[in-house]
């Protein structure tokens, strides 16, 4: 059989027509991030010299034993560089689809989560109008150039899609400089909704045609671009627009974070209950995906 690849991870399922129904008013709901920011996304900048992502990200690289100090001096610290200073070949992509390196970020050092922390609390939370709950784990990404393992077309995805509820706020934060195809492409809201309206909001069927349909795949590169950012900036944007990750074929590796956060009142404005759609299906409720107190 040939395996389906137009997945990033299990789409969202309903229960009944009913559930369905209730999803559907929840992802036609106006835009918060348009009410807030005039705009379908928000991209602005932090101090690096105050929220030191980047320094404690190779001391946990050093940590971890991924590269030595020396190898690394070679190239000036730069994380763009990393893949020629890795020890082992951690670049390959598992049959989870990510590398090792990825992987293990997912347990990362407290100095790392202090930091993410305080970013969540001193240049996010201000941004908003009221009190907000965090992913409590952030997803970092290292993508390094030409991958081995990957081998599908881009999956442009919403993270509705797979299972997130459509009140989130997404939140895309590179360590590196990031463009072309080592960057993540994004779709802006107005086309992205254009295109899941022309499937019928069907996500199976979105999910298929992104991988097999060749004019379908080529509106979605057409209609979308890569973000062109610097270590420093940071991204909102709504959670229905369309993105993906590309083949990275430039000479440089991409260290990136993404989060969602969600404000304190959109909780009450759930029509129905939303889990994660893998194994562990856990709740997008504070305590659980998100942070047990808001900020
Ligand atoms: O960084 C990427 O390449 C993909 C990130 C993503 O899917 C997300 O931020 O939801
Ligand atoms: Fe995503």
């Amino acid at each position: 059989m040939m395996k389906k690849k137009g997945h990033m991870g299990k789409t969202i399922a309903f229960e009944s027509k009913e559930d369905r129904e209730l999803f559907l008013s929840d992802y036609n709901s106006l835009s918060l991030i348009e009410k807030i920011f005039s705009k379908w996304m928000h991209q602005s900048k932090y101090d690096t010299k105050k929220i030191k992502f980047k320094e404690n990200i190779i001391k946990e690289l050093l940590k971890k034993d991924f590269i030595t100090k020396k190898k690394f001096s070679d190239y000036n610290f730069e994380l763009e560089k990393l893949h020629l200073c890795l020890k082992s070949d951690l670049k390959n992509l598992d049959e989870s689809e990510q590398n090792e390196i990825s992987i293990s970020f997912y347990e990362t050092s407290d100095i790392i989560k202090e930091t993410y922390i305080e970013f969540i609390k001193k240049i996010i939370s201000p941004l908003f109008p009221e009190e907000i709950y965090y992913q409590v784990v952030p997803t970092f990404r290292f993508h390094f150039p030409n991958q081995k393992g990957y081998d599908w077309q881009d999956r442009y995805h919403t993270d509705i899609m797979l299972g997130h509820p459509p009140y989130e706020f997404n939140l895309w934060i590179p360590f590196t400089k990031v463009y072309g195809t080592n960057s993540m492409r994004l779709m802006p809201f107005k086309e992205s909704k254009k295109v899941i309206e022309s499937c019928n909001k069907d996500f199976e069927l979105f999910a298929e045609k992104t991988q097999y349909d060749e004019s379908f795949i080529y509106e979605l590169k057409k209609n979308s671009s890569p973000l062109e950012m610097n270590y420093g900036d940071f991204i909102i944007f709504d959670p229905r627009c369309l993105h993906c990750t590309q083949y990275n074929d430039t000479k440089d590796t991409r260290i990136s974070m993404d989060i969602r956060i969600i404000m304190k009142s959109a909780l009450n404005n759930y029509s129905r209950e939303y889990r994660t759609t893998g194994r562990k299906k856990m709740p997008f409720l504070p305590g659980h995906y998100f942070s047990k107190y808001a900020v």
